[in-house]
C-alpha cells in the first residue's frame, strides 16, 4: 500500500501559498521569512497560519484573521495548482501494477476537490481505490501526528474489504463511494473507515505500508505512523527533516525515484541516453545528502520522459559567468523570475530539451522579457551548427551575425549548483550547438521545452570531474533527442509559433 501526501508532493500548490501568503503578510508590513514557511509546510490551514504568525511575531489572533484573509484567495486559485514533475507517471505506473493507493491530506475536504478539480487523470488515479482520501478535516490532529495517514491507511482496508465482499466491479461502482464527506454515505463510511483503525495500525507496524512526503511535519507524522517513508523534500534545509531507518528512500525529485526500493517493478519508459560507460561517482551531493548516503540500485542510463514537459520562456540573464569562463560552458541563464514562476522551488536536476532564440525585429532591444510587448518576436537560431539532426547546417537563411534560426538540442541544469553551494535557483540552458567566439544572448528572449529528466544535481570531487559530468549530460542530451519519443517536440509549436506569450 503507497500513501501520498498531496501539497507539494503531487501538485505545485506551494508557488501558490508563497504567493499569497506573502500577499496578506505583505499588508501587514511583514515578509514570509524561511522560519515561517518551513513552520507552516505540511499542516493544516489553521495550523499553518498559526505557526506563520507566531514565526512572524504577531499577536495570536493573527493566525485565525491571516486564514480568513488567505481562504477565499486561495480558493480561486487553487485550480492553478500543476502536478509535480513525476508524479503523474508515478501514479500511472503503480495503477499499472496494481498497487493500492490513498491520499493522507492536511488540506480540507472541500480545498482537496478544488485543488483536483479539471485534472481528471490526475484525480483519478489518486482516488482509483475507493476514494481512499484522508483529509485534515476528517482527523482531531493535523501532522505531525500519525492520525491522517491512519485514517487513510483504514480507508484502504474498508476498499479493499469490500472489494472481497462484493468483488471489485462492485467495490469500484459501490453507491456512497463518492468522495462528499458530508453526505449521509460518506459520513457512514467515514465511521466504517475509523473503526478499521486498529487493523491499520497493525498494516503500519508490520511495515506494509509506504508513505510519500514533501514536509518536515510529514515526514515526523509518517514516521510516528509507523511507515517506511519516501522524503521527496520540499524544503533545502535538510535539518528540518528527521531521519530514521525507516526511511526508504529521500529523492530530490519524484523523477529520481526508483519504485525498486519498495521491493516494486522498475520503470520501464527511460529514453536510451549515452551508451558510454557511467560518468565517475559524485562524492557527495549537496542537495540529496542522505541519498548520497545510501546509493539504491545502480541507476540506468536513460532519460526520463516528461509528461506533459515543461515549457518555459523568458529572457536570458547574465548569471555568474562562472559557465563561459570557468567551466567553457556557456550557459543561457533564464530570467530567475520566470523560473520561480513556472515550476516550484523544490524542482531541481539536469534535463534535456529543445530550444530557440528569440529575436525582437523591431530594434527594440529585448530587455526584460516582457514577451508581447513592442516588435514581432521572431524566433531564430542561436548559433550555427548542430540543429535538429544536423539539417540546420550552414547555408540555412535568417539571423544576425551568421546565425541561422532554429531550434537546438539542449542540457538544462536547474536548482543550486551544489557544487558552488549557490543561494538562489538559476535555470541554465546549454545549448548545444558550435558557438563561435563572442556570441551572448543577454537580452534576448529563450523558449524552452523541457521533455526530459537525466539526473538530480550532485557536487562532485573536483570542478573538474563536474565539468566531465555535465560533458556526459551533452552527450547524454543529444543521444535521447535523437530518440523519436523527444525528436517530435523538436516541431512544438511553443517554439515555432512567431509571437510573443511565453512565460
Ligand atoms: N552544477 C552543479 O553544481 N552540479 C551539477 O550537477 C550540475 N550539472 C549541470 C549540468 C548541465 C548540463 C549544465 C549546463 C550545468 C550544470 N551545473 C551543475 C551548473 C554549473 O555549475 C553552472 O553552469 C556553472 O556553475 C555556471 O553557473
Ligand atoms: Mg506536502
Amino acid at each position: 500500500m503507497v500513501v501520498f501526501d498531496l501539497d507539494g508532493l503531487v501538485l505545485d500548490t506551494e508557488t501558490l501559498c508563497t504567493s499569497v501568503a506573502a500577499e496578506v503578510l505583505g499588508k501587514r508590513g511583514v515578509a514570509l521569512t524561511a522560519a515561517a514557511h518551513s513552520a507552516a509546510l505540511g499542516r493544516t490551514p489553521s495550523d499553518a497560519w498559526a505557526a506563520v504568525a507566531e514565526a512572524a511575531g504577531l499577536a495570536a489572533a493573527a493566525g485565525p484573521e491571516l486564514l480568513a484573509e488567505s481562504e477565499p484567495l486561495l480558493r480561486a486559485r487553487w485550480g492553478e495548482a500543476r502536478p509535480m514533475p513525476g508524479a503523474l507517471r508515478l501514479l500511472r505506473h503503480l495503477a499499472s501494477l496494481g498497487v493500492p493507493v490513498a491520499v493522507a491530506t492536511s488540506t480540507p475536504r472541500a480545498s482537496f476537490e478544488r485543488k483536483l478539480a479539471g485534472k481528471c487523470e490526475l484525480r483519478g488515479l489518486l482516488t482509483r481505490c475507493g476514494a481512499s482520501v484522508a483529509c485534515g478535516d476528517e482527523v482531531e490532529r493535523g501532522k505531525p501526528a500519525p492520525d491522517v495517514f491512519e485514517l487513510a491507511v483504514a480507508k484502504l482496508l474498508l476498499w479493499r474489504q469490500r472489494q472481497q465482499q462484493q468483488g471489485p466491479e462492485a467495490a469500484a461502482a459501490a453507491p456512497g463511494e463518492g468522495d462528499d464527506g458530508d453526505d449521509d454515505g460518506g459520513a457512514r463510511r467515514l465511521a466504517e473507515a475509523r473503526a478499521l483503525l486498529p487493523r491499520a495500525r497493525e498494516a503500519l507496524a508490520q511495515g506494509r505500508v509506504a508513505v510519500f512526503e514533501d514536509a518536515p511535519s510529514g515526514v515526523e507524522g509518517a514516521l510516528a505512523a509507523g511507515a517506511r517513508v519516501v522524503v521527496v523534500p520540499s524544503l533545502r534545509d535538510r535539518g528540518a527533516y528527521p531521519s530514521s531507518p525507516s526511511v526508504a528512500a529521500d529523492v530530490p525529485s519524484l523523477l529520481a525515484f526508483d519504485p525498486r526500493c519498495l521491493g516494486l517493478a522498475p520503470f520501464d519508459d527511460l529514453v536510451p541516453s549515452s551508451s558510454l560507460p557511467s560518468p565517475p561517482p559524485a562524492a557527495a551531493a549537496a542537495d540529496d545528502g542522505a541519498a548520497a548516503a545510501r546509493p539504491g540500485p545502480p541507476r540506468p542510463r536513460g532519460a526520463v520522459p516528461l509528461d506533459p514537459p515543461i515549457r518555459i520562456a523568458g529572457s536570458v540573464v547574465r548569471g555568474f559567468g562562472r559557465g563561459s569562463r570557468e567551466l567553457g560552458i556557456p550557459t543561457a541563464n533564464v530570467d530567475p523570475d520566470v523560473l520561480i514562476a513556472a515550476l516550484a522551488e523544490a524542482v531541481t536536476g539536469v534535463y534535456v530539451g529543445w530550444a530557440c532564440v528569440v529575436t525582437r525585429r523591431d530594434g527594440e532591444p529585448g530587455g526584460d522579457g516582457e514577451g508581447g510587448s513592442g516588435g514581432a518576436l521572431v524566433p531564430r537560431l542561436a548559433a550555427s551548427g548542430g540543429g535538429v539532426g544536423g539539417e540546420e547546417g550552414p547555408g540555412h537563411p535568417g539571423g544576425r551575425d551568421g546565425l541561422p534560426p532554429g531550434v537546438y538540442p539542449t542540457a538544462v541544469s536547474c536548482g543550486y549548483n551544489p557544487q558552488f553551494a549557490n543561494a538562489a535557483r538559476t535555470l541554465e540552458p546549454w545549448v548545444l550547438a558550435d558557438y563561435g567566439p563572442g556570441v551572448e544572448f543577454y537580452g534576448e528572449e529563450i523558449r524552452l521545452v523541457i521533455v526530459g529528466y537525466l539526473r538530480p544535481e550532485a557536487a562532485f570531487v573536483s570542478v573538474p570531474a563536474l565539468v566531465e559530468q555535465i560533458h556526459a549530460d551533452a552527450r547524454d542530451a543529444r543521444r535521447a533527442l535523437a530518440d523519436a519519443r523527444f525528436a517530435r517536440f523538436a516541431g512544438d509549436a511553443f517554439l515555432t509559433a512567431g509571437t510573443g506569450g511565453g512565460a
